[in-house]
């Protein structure tokens, strides 16, 4: 299906033909460009940005390149092209066709899991606002801007649902997204991860290798959902979200490389020595990883939920890739939960499948996180050194879930609170790491120069090379 970029508002579903719902967008894109000036990319917005903009839906050759300016991005509505006949896929409701509209009695449920995901795409574009100043790149720059395009893209697909599915409600959401603020004291934003503050670099990395790693996991999710037009626009969501991951793990794999390059020169593995020669040492990297991954994990929810369960049996919400599954149905299944006994030991616990649906995407989630410590490690490796990265427990630190609270050392280990609060700064950045890293952040604004802590990418962008002006500054 090609899409119309003819309109004010770019899009596949014929927002032509229902004027009111166009009105309501176009009253509705005012404010986000408002939003998008006030709480988007400081600066920068008259630079132009090689950026990568959707021309179609199809996974393949999807996309087109070309400078814009920010402002000027063409934020649509797409949605992936619908399939033949869907039929709900998992569940109750199990082989009945797809829902086109929202059915009365899941109203409630389907308008919190899309409010929900949408709040969380402008929150990004919030806690990376400060990014660009301290870029170590253009390329970097450049792919910092993509990503946050992108989740202003997203969050319009959440509000087009709204909009076009949630009456009067769903309008007054969709300004509430726009209301509810990054790390606000009275507006924060839903989940906790997206009140973080990002003010470096490393952090950056780290959030697009984990928590935008969560978002592929959840939207596979909503893929599934029997309410077809939530799947399709999440299909399609998914498509963009392979380049922020990509953007998460060649940037983590870069800052090891650095260090490891640094190591080697210095013949040394002393964290003072490399710092001094001005890149992050292994386990400074390490602490940050152990930072965004836990709280990343609580974004999946409680490891026994009986929201979950209800969205899994409503067909709202499935497993991600829940074709894999032999039995879409999962009722009378148990799962077998580790859970803290509350006297310092572990107990196994069995729930009811259905009820352990956010368990079973985390540990989908979790295999795919490991896939990014095997490289990096192969890299270690290859330098010689025996560091390794690894995913702390995921019973470590957590706040959301049967773990959270619970004193747990990085290895699972349940520990008394003395010796939890004790460690806390072996295991997570510490104000002097954090001051560290962050006096290492000074942008590098010239085509093909590069910060000193980190490496340049293997290759650039589009086929182009890293010294190309990935940004004209204005
Ligand atoms: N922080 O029954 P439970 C992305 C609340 S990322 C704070 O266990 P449920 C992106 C929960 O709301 C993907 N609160 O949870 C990435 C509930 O509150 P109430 C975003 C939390 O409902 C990077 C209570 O705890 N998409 O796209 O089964 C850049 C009990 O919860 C948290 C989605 O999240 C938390 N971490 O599952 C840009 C998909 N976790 O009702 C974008 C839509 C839970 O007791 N959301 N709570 O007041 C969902 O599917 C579900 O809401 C959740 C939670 C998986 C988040
Ligand atoms: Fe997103
Ligand atoms: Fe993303």
């Amino acid at each position: 299906m090609s899409l119309n970029y003819q309109d004010r508002i770019p899009n596949n579903v014929e927002l032509g033909s229902n004027r009111i719902l166009q009105r309501a967008l176009e009253h509705w894109q005012p404010e986000f460009m408002r939003w998008w000036q006030d709480l988007g990319p400081t600066d920068f917005q008259a630079s132009d940005v090689y950026l990568r903009t959707a021309i179609s839906v199809d996974t393949k050759g999807w996309a087109t390149f070309g400078y814009v300016r920010m402002p000027e991005y063409r934020w649509g509505i797409f949605l992936a092209d619908p399939e033949n006949d869907r039929r709900i896929g998992f569940g109750d409701n199990l082989g009945e066709p797809a829902w086109q509209q929202v059915p009365g009695e899941h109203r409630a449920n389907l308008r919190r899991l899309i409010v929900t995901q949408g709040d969380t795409e402008p929150a990004s574009v919030e806690q990376q606002r400060l990014l660009g100043h301290t870029a170590p790149s253009l390329y970097d720059l450049r792919n910092l801007f993509q990503v946050n395009v992108e989740e202003g893209r997203h969050l319009w697909a959440m509000v087009y649902l709204l909009h076009a599915y949630f009456g009067r409600d769903g309008r007054e959401e969709a300004e509430e997204l726009l209301e509810r603020h990054s790390g606000d004291a009275d507006k924060p934003r839903i989940l906790g991860t997206f009140n973080e503050p990002i003010r470096d670099w490393l952090s950056f990395f780290m959030f697009t290798y984990f928590t935008d790693r969560d978002g592929k996991f959840q939207l596979k999710c909503l893929a599934e959902s029997g309410f077809d037009p939530l799947s399709r626009t999440c299909r399609f969501m998914l498509t963009e979200e392979a380049h922020h991951m990509f953007v998460g793990d060649t940037g983590i794999s870069r800052v090891i490389k650095r260090c490891l390059e640094v190591m080697k020169e210095l013949n040394t593995d002393d964290p003072v020595a490399i710092r001094k020669a001005g890149a992050i040492d292994l386990p400074t990297i390490q602490k940050y990883l152990n930072f965004w991954f836990s709280t990343s994990i609580d974004l999946f929810g409680g490891d026994s939920s009986s929201n979950a369960a209800s969205y899994f049996a409503n067909g709202l919400k499935g497993r991600p890739d829940e074709a894999k599954f032999e039995d879409h149905v999962a009722a009378g299944q148990a799962f077998a939960l580790e859970l803290p006994d509350g006297a310092g030991g572990v107990r196994t616990g069995e729930i009811p499948m259905r009820n352990a649906m956010n368990e079973v995407a985390r540990e989908a989630y979790l295999k795919d996180c490991e896939q990014g410590m095997a490289r990096w490690n192969r890299v270690i490796e290859k330098f010689g050194y025996s560091f390794r990265m690894t995913l702390p427990s995921p019973r470590f630190r957590r706040n959301v879930g049967s773990w959270a609270g619970v004193p747990v050392d990085t290895t699972g280990k349940i520990i008394s609170r003395e010796e939890y609060n004790a460690r806390l700064s072996e295991w997570l950045p510490t104000d002097d790491d954090r001051a560290f890293v962050y006096s290492r952040m000074h942008g590098v604004f010239e085509a093909g120069k590069i910060a000193s802590w980190i490496a340049p990418p293997e290759r650039g962008i589009n086929g182009l090379p890293f010294e190309y002006e990935y940004v004209r500054l204005q």
